[in-house]
């Protein structure tokens, strides 16, 4: 059998960029008219997902120091991207000496951080072992520790990663609907607040729900747990097609440009690279490197 799984780890790091340079655009502006504004310009949540990759592929897998080094390296150089608060504090805090596993438990009065910033990121995780659950597990939740602490937060980037890793064996199978892939993910996490996401998000996609009640009840925001199954909901909404999966997740508004890396990252990762939209990957900012990091995140299985 014709193995495509490379096509699909290029779907997934060139669709989190596309959907991010989409619903960048397409912030507060609740326009429908998504061919016109995308500029392929990306913001910090392609900015770090590269940093995952770069760090995983150098190490040939994890290495906390040096992800958070690569992060710090990056944050530097393009300080502009589009960062929230938390992140640049802590390269700040690593930067005087905290140890990288340490100095996020500090953030939000020492809560944490439970914004999506990990999950955002983590897509190359969910590559790099798609078909090892419980190393994908320690993973998303170590490099998520860098910066996310909170357990909303973590647990958002497991499960985004895991939904990446789902999407990609999905594609290598007929059988799969939407109802199996929340299930799976049900049979994947004990949070209760993602189980109770997961239980709304079946009754929405059986129901046909508006946009209205999809954010209502999944959320649209900068929390994790107010964005991941937001956008694996898009995802399985629109599951026959890439453009209109992140057409969809942008127009929800709120944290567009989230929602739209993580329903890119999925539906990339579920169609492979040749789904995406050629005008869109055509103006893509650093395709070509992104692309080489696919490469080398498939190279490395
Ligand atoms: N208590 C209260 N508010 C919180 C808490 C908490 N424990 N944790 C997070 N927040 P941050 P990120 C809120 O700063 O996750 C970029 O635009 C708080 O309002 O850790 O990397 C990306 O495109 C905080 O400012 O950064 C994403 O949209 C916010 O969550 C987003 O930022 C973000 O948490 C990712 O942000
Ligand atoms: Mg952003």
């Amino acid at each position: 059998m014709f193995d495509d799984t490379r096509s699909r780890f290029l779907g997934c790091l060139i669709g989190c960029a596309v959907g991010d340079a989409l619903g960048c655009r397409l912030e507060g502006l609740a326009s429908l008219d998504v061919e016109s504004v995308f500029d392929g310009r990306w913001t910090d949540d392609t900015h770090m997902m590269i940093g995952v990759a770069e760090s995983l592929i150098a190490n040939k897998g994890f290495n906390g120091n040096h992800m958070a080094q690569t992060f710090i390296k990056n944050y530097e150089q393009e300080p502009w991207r589009g960062y929230a608060s938390g992140p640049p504090k802590v390269f700040r805090w690593i930067k005087s000496g905290v140890p990288w596993d340490e100095a996020a438990k500090q953030l939000f009065g020492g809560a944490g951080s439970y914004g999506n910033g990990a999950a955002m990121r983590v897509a190359p995780v969910g590559l790099l072992y798609y078909d090892d659950t419980e190393k994908l597990r320690f993973v998303a939740h170590a490099q998520s520790m860098i910066t996310h602490t909170h357990e909303l937060g973590t647990e958002g980037a497991v499960i985004q990663a895991y939904s990446v890793a789902l999407a990609v064996k999905a594609s290598q199978s007929s059988e799969w609907d939407s109802y199996e892939f929340l299930e799976k993910l049900m049979g994947f996490t004990s949070n209760e607040t993602y189980r109770r996401k997961l239980k709304k998000a079946v009754e929405l996609l059986k129901e046909g729900a508006d946009r209205h009640k999809v954010v209502k009840e999944l959320g649209n925001s900068v929390e994790a747990h107010n964005s991941v199954l937001t956008a694996v909901y898009c995802f399985l909404r629109n599951w026959g097609n890439f453009k209109d999966a992140v057409t969809y997740a942008v127009n929800l508004g709120g944290d567009t440009d989230t929602i739209g890396a993580m329903t890119g990252a999925i539906s990339g990762a579920y169609h492979g690279v040749e789904a995406i939209p050629e005008q869109w990957r055509n103006k893509l900012e650093r395709r070509a490197y992104i692309e080489k990091l696919a490469e080398d995140l498939w190279a490395l299985k």
